[in-house]
């Protein structure tokens, strides 16, 4: 891959509506995706393969529980710096943004909300630290879209739970020391329990054979008569609300992600679009070709506002789960499309890994599918604005 020469696009000046804090955290981050992560990232896509040395890297940037309190080892910033943290990440690689929003919002969140103070106190430093990786297992392979069919369920023996099921599509799950797992109890009620590598009759098999989220690992959950302490139960919230809950933070974090993605794309094709000549002219002086840069700094200056009107919502507790739907997927159709058409503007060297493009479009199939699909997305606004409910 070539020398990341990245900068950030900012057409309407949005960095004045951010703090000092919020700048310093974005250029920390955007500095560390630039010396460690662009280096390597597209060597270890084509590899299919994570790379675990950026782990104690993410955790300095405060990656890993952004928003979490600094007692229980987070970074204790608003949402807005979290958000920042993910889209300079994303702008790295979407793979690596999902091992730190699955760590984040996924991991650490559920065990602050809905844990007792020893599970914080057990788990939460050492997963802000990277010392130990979490994954979340909500997707069944015949539960995806509608996470409340689910059949992994425990069964109270006195002084266990015996688990079994199986979750499919779970990131972080083959190297994850930590699974927040949601499961029925005898009742039908859902329930989160922490589950720990070593425990006898779990498994997370790796998931080969992706073309997008190369460098993210993805596995499944295996539970197979599996004794869970009954002290791994998360007492605090139950219902499907619980972990939907955590989507509802990781949603949030990707709507910035995908932001940081389409970002990549525009700049690298700009930069292209001005030292490519043909037709003794640079492309880029072309009306087809300004057409597209033109339309792509537009909607990513739009998406920047969402984003951040939803991050001050957030802040202040008033931004609904519909609101963040709609930016989810707004943002992330917004980046697919620019990468699709950034990729046109390389020509055939689009589809080269030279260029970070045609990785990030590939990538971006994922997340549109992740966390609620682009569909799924769409029925929550149309449920929103009507109140008729399209699931029901
Ligand atoms: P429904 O009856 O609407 O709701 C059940 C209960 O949940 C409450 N609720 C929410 N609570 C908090 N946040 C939200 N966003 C919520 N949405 C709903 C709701 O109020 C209700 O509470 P209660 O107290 O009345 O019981 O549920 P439904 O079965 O009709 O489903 C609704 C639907 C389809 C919107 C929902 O299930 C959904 O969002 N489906 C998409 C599934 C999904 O997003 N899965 C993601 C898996 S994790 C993942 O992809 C990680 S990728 C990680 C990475 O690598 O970055
Ligand atoms: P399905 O639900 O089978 O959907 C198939 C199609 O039907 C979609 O187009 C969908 O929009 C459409 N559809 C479904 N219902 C409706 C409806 N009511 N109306 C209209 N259209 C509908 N899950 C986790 O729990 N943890 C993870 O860490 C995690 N990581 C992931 C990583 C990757 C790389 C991927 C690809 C997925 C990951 N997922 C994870 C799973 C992800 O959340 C699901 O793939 C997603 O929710 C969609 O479920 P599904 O794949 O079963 O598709």
């Amino acid at each position: 891959m070539r020398p990341d020469l990245f900068e950030a696009p900012d057409y309407y000046n949005l960095d004045e509506l951010l703090t000092e804090e919020h700048k310093l955290v974005r250029d920390a981050a955007r500095e560390w995706v630039k010396r460690e992560v662009s280096p390597i990232i597209e060597d270890y896509a084509q590899k299919a393969e994570f790379p675990k040395q950026i782990i104690g890297g993410l955790a300095e940037i405060g990656a890993f529980g952004p928003y979490i309190p600094m007692e229980y080892g987070g970074a204790g910033l608003d949402q807005i710096s979290y958000g920042l943290v993910m889209q300079e990440i994303e702008r790295g690689d979407s793979g690596v943004r999902s091992t730190a929003s699955v760590q984040s919002s996924l991991v650490m969140y559920p065990i602050w909300k809905y844990g007792n103070e020893a599970q914080r106190q057990k788990y939460l430093p050492k997963l802000a630290s990277g010392e130990w990786m979490g994954c979340f297992g909500l997707t069944e392979p015949d539960h995806g879209s509608n996470p409340g069919g689910m059949v992994t369920n425990f069964e109270d023996k006195g002084d266990h739970f015996l688990l079994n099921g199986a979750k499919l599509w779970i990131s972080n799950a083959p190297f994850a020391q930590v699974a927040v797992v949601w499961a029925k109890d005898e009742n039908g009620r859902i329930h989160g329990l922490i589950v720990e590598r070593g425990m006898e009759g779990f498994s997370t098999p790796e998931t080969h054979n992706k073309w997008s989220l190369r460098a993210s690992a993805t596995g499944e959950l295996i539970f197979d008569n599996v004794k869970v302490p009954k002290e791994n139960l998360l007492p605090n919230k139950s219902g499907l609300g619980a972990p939907l809950g955590c989507l509802d933070s990781a949603r949030y974090g990707i709507a910035w992600g995908a932001i940081g993605a389409a970002m990549d794309c525009y700049d690298t094709a700009l930069r292209y679009s001005k030292e490519r000549i043909q037709f003794d002219k640079p492309i880029g002086q072309f009306q087809l070709q300004q057409k597209k840069l033109a339309e792509m700094i537009t909607e990513i200056t739009k998406a920047q506002l969402l984003a951040w009107r939803l991050g001050v919502m957030r802040d202040n507790g008033t931004a609904t789960s519909a609101q963040i739907s709609m930016a989810k997927r707004n943002n992330v159709d917004m980046a697919l499309k620019i990468a699709r058409e950034a990729r046109q503007m390389l020509g055939g060297m689009g589809i080269t890994g030279e260029f970070s493009i045609m990785r990030h479009m590939m990538n971006l199939e994922s997340v549109i599918t992740y966390e609620g699909t682009h569909d799924i997305h769409l029925l929550i606004t149309g449920l929103d604005i009507t109140g008729l409910n399209a699931f029901k």
